[in-house]
């Protein structure tokens, strides 16, 4: 199938990148965001969200005049489904946005057109949802227009790179369809494309986050454990590790993003006495923030002044969405605490009023050091001998093993460390 032109519905994390780069391939793109402040920044030359080397994509991509942002989608021979599908209150996924993007392609569908949904979404969205929304338009899917599933499944902070060398899951309606998206899809990605059912491909998707969130959750147990027996979990993984087929993750203050927090529960929502283990594993790791308020507790008594560092949802990139760090800053704020949240990535929250625009000022006067994120800026930062007489008190609490706490304790510092007790 030869596609000239295609319209990406959805210029966030996934949505941008992935029109950036078809256009760049020479396919002419229509990148369609209901967002007007979204559409004004990019026409403007700027990128509303930060990733390694997207500002140089978008804008080349712009600059060659195959990259055209506007608000409402256009007849194209393909269209591509990036929206978000967030979750609810009671855990069920939202999917008003897949809904709305599938109605907006309806005017616009022409027999021969490919519809790809990339929206990590509940198993049977693409034959249950997406496909009756579709076949509004008169047309019949896998007779008149082709349709498939195509998980996106890039690791934000690598996300240029992963688009291009993953093996890419297409899960089409028929064989037709997950056919038609192979040849789309070719035009940039390196890694092998493997065909299936959209079904098949939706599960896929949630199966790749719920195997990391389990074994996350794991990890985070074996830190309580080990706490209690008084030992070091990351002396006990690092052994642990070396044996060939084992091969623990990271403990950490919780599990974040909008991905790995919320997709193991779209399988609970379509298996709910099945997914037992699943959803007993995402309880342990959104137990982590409370825990780590505990800690804290442990270490500085009922009041006091935190300094605490850093505030998106894993190091090194600027999304705050389902972030542990962000719910741990409330959560002391609310229990009386006077924190002080630095982030050199997050310039504005509107969820906290306790942001400060400097390390100094987060840090000096503070009772409390609390480490919430290893962003690589904090290197630089976090020395002890520099960091000691800016605090009133030597305390610091390190939930992500990225500090050498022996260095702080030979200046003073009271340690507490996730996983070591
Ligand atoms: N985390 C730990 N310990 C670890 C690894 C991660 O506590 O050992 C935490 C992180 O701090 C973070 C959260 O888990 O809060 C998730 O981070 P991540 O780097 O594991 O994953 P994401 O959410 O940035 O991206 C994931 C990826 N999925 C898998 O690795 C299976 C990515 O490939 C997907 O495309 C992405 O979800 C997505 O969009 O679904």
């Amino acid at each position: 199938m030869n596609i000239k032109t295609l319209c990406v519905i959805g210029l966030g994390y996934i949505g941008l990148p992935t029109a950036s780069m078809f256009a760049m391939h020479g396919k002419h793109v229509i990148g369609v965001d209901i967002n007007s402040k979204v559409v004004e920044v990019l026409n403007s030359g700027d990128v509303h969200i930060e990733e390694v080397g997207l500002r140089a994509l978008v804008r080349s991509a712009i600059k060659s005049g195959n990259l055209v942002i506007q608000k409402s989608p256009e007849p194209s021979d393909a269209f591509i489904i990036a929206v978000p599908t967030p979750f609810n209150p009671d855990k069920k996924a939202d999917m008003r946005a897949v809904i709305s993007a599938s109605e907006s392609i309806v005017p616009h569908l022409q027999p021969g057109n490919l519809v790809i949904l990339e929206s990590t979404s509940p198993a049977r969205t693409t034959v249950d949802l997406v496909k009756p929304i579709l076949e509004r338009s008169g047309l019949k899917g896998g007779q008149d227009f082709f349709l498939a599933y195509s998980p996106e499944r890039v690791l934000p902070g690598q996300i240029l790179k992963e688009l291009v060398e993953n093996a890419r899951v297409i899960g089409g309606i028929d064989r037709a369809s997950s056919e038609a998206g192979r040849d789309l899809y070719a035009t940039f990605v390196k890694g092998e494309i493997v065909l299936t059912d959209g079904t098949t491909a939706e599960m896929v998707k949630l199966m790749e986050n719920t195997f990391r969130d389990v074994n996350i959750a794991l990890a985070n147990e074996f830190a309580l454990i080990a706490e209690k027996l008084g030992i070091n979990v990351w002396e006990a993984i690092g052994i642990a590790n070396r044996h060939p087929r084992v091969n623990i993750l990271r403990p950490g203050p919780g599990v974040g993003g909008h991905c790995i927090a919320v997709d193991p529960w779209f399988l609970v929502e379509s298996a709910p006495e099945q997914a037992n283990l699943i959803s007993r594993a995402r309880l342990v790791n959104e137990s982590m923030p409370a825990y780590v308020v505990e800690m804290i507790r442990r270490t500085i008594g009922e009041t006091g002044i935190i300094a605490a560092l850093g505030l998106t949802y894993k190091a090194d990139i600027d999304d705050t969405r389902e972030s542990p760090a962000v719910e741990i800053v409330q959560r002391l704020a609310e229990s009386g605490y006077a924190v002080r949240a630095y982030d050199p990535h997050v310039a504005e929250l509107s969820s906290l009023d306790c942001l400060v625009h400097s390390f100094d000022a987060a840090v000096s006067g503070a009772d409390l050091l609390l480490v919430l994120v290893e962003h690589v800026e904090f290197k630089a930062l976090l020395v002890p001998e520099a960091v000691a007489p800016l605090m009133k008190k030597r305390q610091l609490v390190d939930t992500r093993h990225c500090l050498i706490t022996a260095n702080w304790r030979r200046v003073g510092f009271r340690v507490a460390e996730l996983g070591v007790g």
